[in-house]
């Protein structure tokens, strides 16, 4: 059997191959004048993570593994967006209010697309969610289902935000989760390191955790 050396042991391959989830890499987030930037953050951090991002799509393309993205969006009258949700973040604009990139977290303005580097293909799903959490009222576990998914290698931003919920969600239905810890990043350098090692804790408490270099040795090994 096949496996990709991880943290905390190592991470069988199963015979299907693993979804590669890419959580949130939308303008919002990474760019300035987005979401990210208006919550008082340096974006330029996540930013840096998009090759490696990159990288890894190409190698699950090539693989013809299924790939699944995500955003994190509201509809344009808000009505899917809680008022604690909306009410709540640092500075004085809010999911809805008009930016540099269009209103600020939502659906179908130039800031809720996914960067260029990025952009899904034909074949790829792109699930839009208005929870920090990808399975939160969305199709994503049906998704998953349909495709007899059972083991998902998750990447995107923010770590201890919608990577990390996404996860653990992720792990509460039985998926087997690795997070590619060179693929994803915090506004917050000190809650990635964090989250990587809870992650992990106490044997594997939520998942595991390997960098995209041995990530995809060992998918290459498994499935080319
Ligand atoms: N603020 C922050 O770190 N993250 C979010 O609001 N959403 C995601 O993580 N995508």
């Amino acid at each position: 059997m096949v496996s990709i050396q991880a943290q905390p042991y190592e991470y069988a391959l199963p015979e299907r191959a693993p979804a590669l989830i890419i959580i949130d890499m939308q303008r919002d987030f990474i760019e300035p004048g987005g979401f990210g930037a208006a919550l008082g953050n340096d974006v330029a951090p996540l930013m840096a993570i998009v090759p490696t991002v990159a990288r890894l799509l190409s190698a699950a393309r090539r693989l013809k593994m299924p790939i699944i993205h995500t955003r994190e969006g509201h509809k344009a009258d808000l009505s899917d967006c809680p008022p604690s949700k909306r009410n709540r973040g640092k500075g004085n604009m809010r999911i809805g209010d008009r930016g540099a990139l269009g209103r600020l977290l939502v659906d179908g303005e130039v800031g809720n697309e996914i960067i260029p580097p990025l952009l899904p293909q034909a074949g790829e799903y792109e699930i839009v969610k208005t929870g920090k959490g990808a399975f939160y009222a969305t199709a994503l576990d049906s998704i998953l289902k349909e495709l007899n998914v059972s083991h998902l290698l998750i990447t995107g931003v923010t770590t201890e935000v919608c990577v990390q919920t996404t996860m653990r969600e992720a792990n509460d239905r039985g998926y087997e989760c690795l997070l590619v810890s060179d693929a994803t990043e915090s506004y917050f350098p000190d809650f990635k390191r964090a989250t990587l090692d809870m992650l992990v804790a106490q044997g594997g408490i939520v998942g595991w955790v390997a960098d995209c270099e041995r990530v995809i040795k060992g998918l290459e090994r498994a499935y080319d």
